[in-house]
């Protein structure tokens, strides 16, 4: 067994990290791939440059588990809507065609994403991953809509409009869900031994809607990740109540963000918690860092806990800020 699936199975209580967006911009072998690879999409999309860069985090700092190079849009990518990133903006989607998306079939997707599945593959069989995990992921239902109807980041810019109609989105999201269910599914055959479903904009949806559109779709892929036989792990961003959270869509591991009080989670949560300190200590001072990453590991000292933070890695991080995170989760007592 990996560490991290005996930190879920409560078999031990390891000290064991990885970090969201832990291959990207903030290292420099991946900042010389990129600049060669102005096209974000098509750089997923290699297979050979995808898993290079996944094991490139591995290999400087010896995490836990790696976390399969991708994109959660490349799902609208594959549902043939256009997907480009534009440098210091984000991505932006084109135009949604329900249409041809009904006309998308099962073997057309998994055709247009299997250089994800090869890259999977791929670094499956490095020597970097012996006995750790590959961690597949995925968006939520709700995160994925978002940004095909909203085309953009609702950082940027939320459309007043979008959330209006209930027919649309209800129709969407039965066919979002049926396509995260096969990238979920030809991951795990690929070999991904864990899922991760990102919901980054779960906190946006409120009132009656939240249980239909976020908690309901999303428990629907994690009984779906369980039928699998594979651990799946949540992290649903900006949200209030962890513990209804939990109760409701029961994943194996919960990722919890910057903004919530570890403490409480702590008493109110009996699973695997994931995560939690804000990626801007990265930033500051050595003595702060540790100070606030003592914290979170006094905090979850009785419980199943993998390190992680709060949200992914800033682009300004030093590498060996990283360096020295990892140094003190590991010689942790
Ligand atoms: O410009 C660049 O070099 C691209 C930056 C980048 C990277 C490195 C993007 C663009 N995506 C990624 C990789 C990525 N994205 C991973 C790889 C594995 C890892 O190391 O963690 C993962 C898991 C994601 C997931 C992802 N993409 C999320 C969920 C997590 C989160 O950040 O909340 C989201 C929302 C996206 C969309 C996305 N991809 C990239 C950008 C700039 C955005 C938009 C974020 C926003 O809307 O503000």
């Amino acid at each position: 067994m990996t560490v991290l699936q005996d930190c879920i199975n409560k078999k031990s209580n390891p000290n064991c990290i990885w970090l969201m967006r832990q291959a990207g911009r903030y290292l420099p072998e991946f900042r010389k791939i990129r600049s060669k690879n102005l096209n974000f999409i098509n750089l997923c999309l290699n297979e050979r440059l995808s898993s290079e860069i996944t094991l490139q985090p591995l290999k400087r700092f010896g995490f836990d588990a790696a976390i399969i190079f991708s994109d959660i849009l490349l799902v609208p990518h594959a549902l043939g809507q256009n997907v480009k990133f534009k440098k210091n903006f984000g991505p932006i989607l084109g135009n949604l065609n329900i249409d041809e998306i009904h006309k998308i079939n099962g073997d057309d997707f998994t055709k247009k994403l299997s250089p994800v599945y090869n890259a999977i593959k791929k670094t499956k069989l490095s020597r970097e991953l012996k006995n750790k995990d590959l961690i597949g992921f995925v968006g939520a239902p709700w995160t994925i809509l978002v940004y095909m109807l909203n085309k953009k980041s609702p950082k940027k810019k939320c459309l007043k409009n979008i959330f209006r109609d209930n027919k649309l989105i209800n129709n969407l999201l039965k066919i979002i869900e049926k396509f995260l269910k096969l990238h979920i599914e030809n991951q795990i055959k690929s070999g991904a031994t864990i899922i991760q479903i990102f919901d980054s904009w779960a906190g946006l949806s409120n009132g009656r809607d939240y249980e239909k559109y976020v908690l309901e779709p999303t428990k629907n892929l994690v009984n779906f990740v369980k039928s699998k036989n594979t651990p799946v792990i949540c992290f649903p961003k900006g949200i209030s109540d962890y513990k209804k959270y939990v109760d409701i869509v029961s994943p194996e591991v919960i990722s919890i963000d910057y903004d919530v009080n570890p403490e409480q989670i702590a008493k109110s949560i009996d699973i695997t918690i994931q995560g939690g300190l804000n990626p801007n200590f990265l930033l500051g001072s050595k003595s702060e860092l540790k100070n606030n990453v003592k914290k979170y590991l006094d905090v979850f000292k009785n419980k199943q806990y993998i390190f992680n933070l709060g949200h992914g890695v800033l682009p300004n991080t030093d590498p060996n800020m990283v360096e020295y995170l990892v140094e003190l989760v590991k010689n942790y007592k």
